[in-house]
């Protein structure tokens, strides 16, 4: 992958620069300003410490930016894969209503949220976000299987949750009546068959914590909201599910990367309150 080149500093001037710096690393942005022209680096660009001289130098050479909206389930994928990894990045909350040059110009096909850019190049889309982070970064936490077919098996699931799970929980909060009851409905289904997935495994992808898992348990932090708004329990009908749920955020990578339910619920209903849903 790209970089150390673009930085080629000599082993033994990372080695003092280790003694010297302590736990957090400022870094030069290496797309906006060269090594040499550049005296003193932009603050927003934090850099873990580390005493591997060559993660290190790694790193240096690494700028990640991830464009976000704290409520996207989407964006909460990206987030999860970034910190399975360990890796620092730039936090940039977008505003929807009134999206940034930087998105605009980084995501000019679908103009959405979340965009991962590595190294000023963009990466659009959520699943081949995490999918990209897993082959970069891939010495450290295997999302994906190493297999072929346990690979392809684990991309359609994250693809059955894409088509199913927010569109339905969106239909949740957003109708009534029989549309809401018939969303409900197909919402419970579509979980029961990823719980029937999931079977006794800890995780979707077996022992650990993988690709399917990254996919979905972002829509926890909204079950709350679906329920409320919905009138039902999830954990009632998929109590298994629910379980797994809980187990992935004992992981601090999902933990921090989820917003509280409560909060989302409150986002939800300023979203009923503008699309005028009673
Ligand atoms: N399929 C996309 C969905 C991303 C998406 O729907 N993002 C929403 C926020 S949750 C967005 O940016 N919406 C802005 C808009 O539609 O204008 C992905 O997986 O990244």
């Amino acid at each position: 992958m790209a970089s150390a080149s673009l930085w080629n500093v000599p082993e033994l001037a990372l080695t003092s620069l280790n003694r010297l710096i302590g736990n957090l690393l400022y870094i030069p942005n290496p797309i906006l300003a060269s090594p040499s022209n550049q005296k003193r680096p932009p603050q927003h660009i934090k850099l873990h410490y580390s005493s591997s001289t060559s993660l290190l130098k790694k790193q240096m050479a690494e700028e990640v930016i991830l464009l976000d909206f704290w409520p996207s389930p989407f964006g909460m994928r990206v987030r999860i894969a970034l910190a399975e990894k360990g890796i620092a990045y730039d936090y940039k909350e977008e505003d929807l209503k009134n999206k940034s040059p930087l998105l605009l110009a980084m995501n000019p096909v679908h103009k959405k949220i979340p965009v991962l850019i590595h190294n000023g190049k963009p990466v659009c889309e959520s699943l081949i976000a995490v999918q990209y982070i897993d082959e970069v970064w891939h010495d450290k936490s295997p999302l994906l299987p190493s297999d072929p077919y346990e690979r392809a098996q684990a991309r359609f699931w994250a693809d059955y949750v894409d088509k199913k799970i927010y569109d339905l929980g969106r239909k949740i909060w957003s109708t009534k009546g029989e549309e809401q009851e018939a969303a409900k409905k197909e919402f419970v289904e579509s979980l029961k068959l990823l719980e029937g997935e999931l079977g006794d495994k800890p995780f979707f992808g077996g022992q650990a914590f993988g690709f399917v898992d990254v996919a979905l348990v972002p829509f926890y932090s909204w079950f709350y909201a679906y329920e409320t708004c919905g009138g039902f329990s999830i954990e009632a009908e998929c109590p298994k599910l629910v379980a797994w749920a809980k187990r992935c955020l004992l992981r601090e990578s999902v933990s921090k990367s989820l917003p509280d339910p409560e909060k989302v619920h409150g986002f939800v209903l300023e979203l009923k309150k503008k699309y005028g849903v009673e």
